[in-house]
């Protein structure tokens, strides 16, 4: 680990003046994605993917230990779909990324922010490196998305705001007649926030076909089970109503990720709706499905244990 404590603001902020946000940090294995795939690659196989899954769970647990705070449990969850989008989906790389044709993704549930800037690095949008400066006083990665990342299409935290977003680029590119696509990824728990609905209606209303909307649909809320805060279901039947063409699938299987992923749209003339059924916490036995992980940090102890766990699944992988 860092000697700065996470804290000592001061004395880390004039450092980080002095050298640089990275350069001269000491070294140290807290990120466990080794390459940079620097264009999105369709020969990955579903093998590797399911590799990245995991290296991509060893580093966000390993920042948001290191930050000191954040969004465990809906980071883990989304990893296997931010994984597919980045490295099989997206018509987007760093070199792509400020052209007007590029495929758009907003993260919506920003607070998962961690998995996002953790696929970002390992696409080479910025170096490795700079992951270790999560939460620290003047540096851009905060805990939540800010366009002052680079790959952040859109700034996003405060819940409920990322589909309406989607829904106007969508709708941009049909005006521009240019043929990006829009994705955006929600939280389930996020759908209590009435915005969605009326930008939900709204891609209905102009079959944005460009756009397509996945939930992550862990089940769970800050405070506990989504049926509990503010009842969803029966959501695909809802989402119908509003116009989408609705698939679900397991979020946290990269094959059937892949497969409706690969399928947009789900139906000429509307927008598309992807119900990813999801662990919360998915890839650590104590924290799946459990609703104090939502942004719990881990202790020493607990760290150790999650990372034995992962690197466990991982060699089991053929
Ligand atoms: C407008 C708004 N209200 C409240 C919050 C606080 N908040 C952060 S995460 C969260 C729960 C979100 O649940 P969900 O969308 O299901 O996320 P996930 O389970 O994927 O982590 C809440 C209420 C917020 N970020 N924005
Ligand atoms: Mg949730």
């Amino acid at each position: 680990m860092l000697s700065t404590p996470v804290h000592d603001h001061a004395e880390w902020f004039q450092s980080w003046r002095m050298k640089g946000l990275t350069k001269g940090r000491r070294s140290h294995n807290y990120t466990y994605v080794h390459k940079h795939a620097l264009a999105m690659d369709p020969s990955l196989t579903v093998q590797q993917l399911n590799r990245k899954s995991i290296q991509y769970r060893k580093t966000v647990l390993s920042i948001i230990r290191h930050g000191g705070a954040e969004h465990t449990g809906g980071s883990l969850s989304s990893i296997d779909i931010l994984n597919t989008l980045y490295n099989r989906i997206l018509r987007l790389s760093p070199a792509t990324f400020q052209g007007a044709n590029r495929d758009r993704f907003v993260q919506s549930k920003g607070h998962s922010v961690e998995a996002l800037y953790t696929v970002l690095a390992d696409r080479g949008f910025f170096p490795q490196s700079e992951l270790e400066t999560l939460n620290r006083f003047g540096s851009h990665f905060i805990g939540h998305p800010t366009r002052h990342v680079n790959g952040v299409e859109q700034n996003t935290g405060a819940l409920g705001h990322g589909m309406s977003f989607a829904v106007g680029s969508a709708l941009a590119a049909k005006l521009d007649r240019k043929d990006f696509r829009v994705f955006a990824l929600l939280g389930d728990g996020e759908l209590a926030e009435g915005s969605n609905w009326e930008a939900a209606m709204t891609a209905g209303h102009y079959r944005l076909d460009n756009l397509v909307v996945i939930v992550d649909r862990n089940g769970l809320q800050i405070t506990g089970p989504t049926e509990e805060v503010v009842q969803l279901e029966p959501l695909h039947l809802k989402f119908e109503a509003f116009g989408f063409a609705v698939c679900e699938c397991d979020g946290n299987s990269i094959p059937e990720l892949l497969a409706n992923l690969e399928s947009v749209p789900f139906a000429a003339g509307q927008p598309s709706l992807l119900l990813a059924k999801t662990r919360k916490g998915c890839g650590v036995s104590f924290m799946e499905n459990s609703v104090r992980w939502h942004h719990r940090v881990p202790s020493d102890q607990e760290f150790e244990q999650a990372i034995q766990e992962l690197e466990k699944a991982e060699a089991l992988l053929i």
